[in-house]
């Protein structure tokens, strides 16, 4: 995620990292690269003209402190002022309502029906609210389907009418239903158009004041930099929508429309999602996604998304087998399954400070487990959870029914073996500890 970016700040730090102090000529080296940079990265020339001005200014405001060097003086600056850009503090989502209703918009493609599964999950599983899921995209009866297959997916029930072709109908009689059935919140996913569109605007302003939502969130790609920014002025509007979310983030996205929305439309940025999965639904804080941009990693989610996925009792379960060393295949591949849930690896790995950039050419994708998994899933119950019976004769059936080589089943259990001793050290240190396994 805006790897470009980030590299090109990176150099541009890079020249008044080696200066003594900051002065008014190697200062305007540095932001003219910043701001090329950012234009690169498709934000706005006027925003980020007036991004840099204030880093300018900022900057030769700065009374020179012996211990900070002027390289590091400037990424501070520029982190404050990407922090800011993108809003400054995290905002709020609000879920109170009987029901509360949230009105979801934008145009066609840009991961609507997606996120209102994602969110649906994420009210359902991380704040304990019953969510009802509403299809009114009411042009494609695919669009309905799709909406249905997440909401099984995700255990959430789903309000349609296939035979009703009025979306401010469906959406009050969903309200209606949802009151009726204890659902504490209503999701409505709406139809888009490929560009914006008067009929498109129009219904949904009906929908919004039909059942005046607590929440109406607009929907982008952010793959589409500039353009997204137009197309939220557009909605907002007409909508006067509560929040953002950007979508896609896991794809090559430079960066342009998290930088330009907030300041464009003066709304916050809620939430972003990378993925298809259901469980990749992040709350965006700009000061994690300022850091990110900087590459200064982003461990403060990574941890949390961890915390996501951690079950106490089954972690003290875990750690007694560590103990007693009887750890066994069966746990390590509950662990991959646990680590596959917390979302895309490469972009887990480009959380940790540093790491992002190493990778950035490497290709790591969530099949690189599989290996291991055929390897473990060649295994018989008996075997998983008794590694020390696999002999070579073992071995070889497990090769064959993994379609690995012997040579690679034995460099798993040898790594397997190294593994199981690390953890019992690890273990043993209560430093050492994993996020969340110390705590009891
Ligand atoms: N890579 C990626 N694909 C996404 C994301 N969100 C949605 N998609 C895909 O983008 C396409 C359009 O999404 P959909 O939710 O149907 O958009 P809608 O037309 O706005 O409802 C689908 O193929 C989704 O699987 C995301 O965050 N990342
Ligand atoms: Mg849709």
């Amino acid at each position: 995620m805006f790897e470009s970016l980030s590299e090109r700040l990176e150099s541009a730090f890079k020249q008044i990292k080696g200066e003594g102090r900051i002065t008014e000529l190697n200062i305007a080296a540095t932001v003219k690269d910043i701001r090329r940079a950012l234009v690169d990265a498709d934000v706005n020339y006027k925003i980020a003209k007036e991004f840099t001005d204030k880093i300018k200014d900022e900057a030769l405001g700065q009374k020179v402190i012996t211990a900070v060097s002027p390289g590091q003086l400037m990424v501070k600056i520029v982190k404050d002022e990407l922090v800011e850009l993108m809003g400054g503090t995290e905002s709020s989502f609000e879920t109170k309502g009987t029901p509360a209703v949230v009105l979801i918009a934008g145009l066609q493609g840009s991961g609507k029906t997606t996120f209102s599964g994602k969110l649906a999950n994420y009210l359902n599983t991380r704040k304990n609210l019953k969510p009802l899921l509403v299809a009114a995209d009411i042009y494609r009866p695919a669009a309905i389907d799709q909406l249905k297959v997440l909401g099984e997916q995700i255990g959430v029930e789903v309000y349609s009418e296939p035979e009703n072709k009025n979306a401010v109908d469906i959406a009050n009689k969903a309200v209606a239903y949802a009151k009726a059935n204890n659902k504490n919140i209503v999701i409505i996913d709406t139809a888009g158009r490929l560009a914006v569109d008067e009929v498109m605007m129009t219904e949904v302003a009906n929908v919004k004041n039909a059942v005046n939502p607590t929440e109406i969130l607009f929907v982008v790609d952010s793959m589409t930099g500039q353009d997204a920014v137009n197309t939220a002025k557009a909605f907002n509007d007409r909508l006067n929508f509560t929040g953002v979310v950007l979508t896609k983030l896991d794809g090559d996205t430079r960066g342009g429309a998290a930088l330009s929305i907030k300041y464009t439309v003066n709304k916050p940025i809620k939430f972003v999602s990378s993925g298809e999965k259901m469980d990749t639904l992040d709350v965006f804080y700009p000061e994690r996604m300022a850091q990110r941009i900087l590459g200064m990693g982003d461990i403060t989610t990574l941890v949390e998304k961890a915390q996501a996925q951690f079950d106490a009792e089954e972690a003290k379960k875990l750690e007694k087998k560590i103990r007693k060393n009887q750890f066994d295949f069966e746990d390590f591949k509950q662990q991959l399954e646990q680590i596959k849930k917390m979302g895309n690896i490469k972009d887990l790995l480009g959380m940790i400070p540093g790491v992002g950039k190493a990778i950035k050419d490497i290709d790591i994708s969530d099949d690189s487990f599989k290996g291991i998994e055929a390897i473990i899933n060649s295994m018989t119950p008996f075997e998983r959870a008794n590694p020390d019976v696999i002999d070579q004769k073992r071995r070889t059936r497990i090769a064959k029914g993994s379609g690995k080589d012997i040579a690679e089943v034995n460099a798993f259990m040898k790594q397997f073996e190294q593994m199981k001793q690390m953890m019992k050290m690890m273990n043993k240190m209560p430093m050492g500890r994993m996020p969340g396994l110390g705590k009891r």
